[in-house]
């Protein structure tokens, strides 16, 4: 079940909803996950920037005009933000470093959207640190 597709029901109580979400989704197990295929190139995917440290490729189901995902190439038990440590602060950095360049490059700069889903109770599906950057048409705010 995706997560984003659950029905919101205004008479479900707050915890009855956080518990349908976290087990709509996967848990942190700190298993490898797909992104590593694709950091591998083991799958194929629309790279929108890269370097030593920082891949960006476009996401599979875009919810956006532009959707792009910023990784970290070594994961380094950053499953999720909740999980960092001081010692992620540099790579923390490089990756929202990466994010302007990739909307830079998108022709979006002036106006976009980074959003971290961390846990299962933001709906977080892929448990390799990620950055969403969304733009190319007016993002709504407050978010779901
Ligand atoms: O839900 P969170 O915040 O964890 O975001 C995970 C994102 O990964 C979602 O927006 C998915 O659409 C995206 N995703 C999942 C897969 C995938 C992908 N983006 C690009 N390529 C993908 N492949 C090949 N396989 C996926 N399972």
């Amino acid at each position: 079940i995706q997560c984003r597709r659950l029905p919101f029901s205004a008479s479900a109580t707050n915890n009855e909803q956080a518990a349908a979400k976290a087990a709509a989704v996967n848990a942190d197990s700190g298993a490898p996950t797909i992104f590593d295929k694709i950091i591998n190139k083991e799958i194929p995917s629309s790279i929108v920037y890269e370097d030593e440290k920082v891949l960006a490729f476009r996401d599979i189901s875009p919810q956006a005009p532009v959707h792009v995902l910023v990784i970290p190439k070594f994961r380094d038990g950053l499953t999720e933000l909740g999980k960092a440590d001081a010692r992620h602060g540099e790579i923390l950095g490089q990756l929202l470093y990466a994010a302007k360049i990739v909307a830079e490059k998108e022709g979006i700069a002036d106006g976009f959207r980074v959003v971290i889903n961390s846990g299962a109770s933001a709906c977080q599906s892929v448990y390799h640190l990620h950055l969403h950057v969304l733009g190319g048409r007016q993002m709504n705010w407050p978010p779901g």
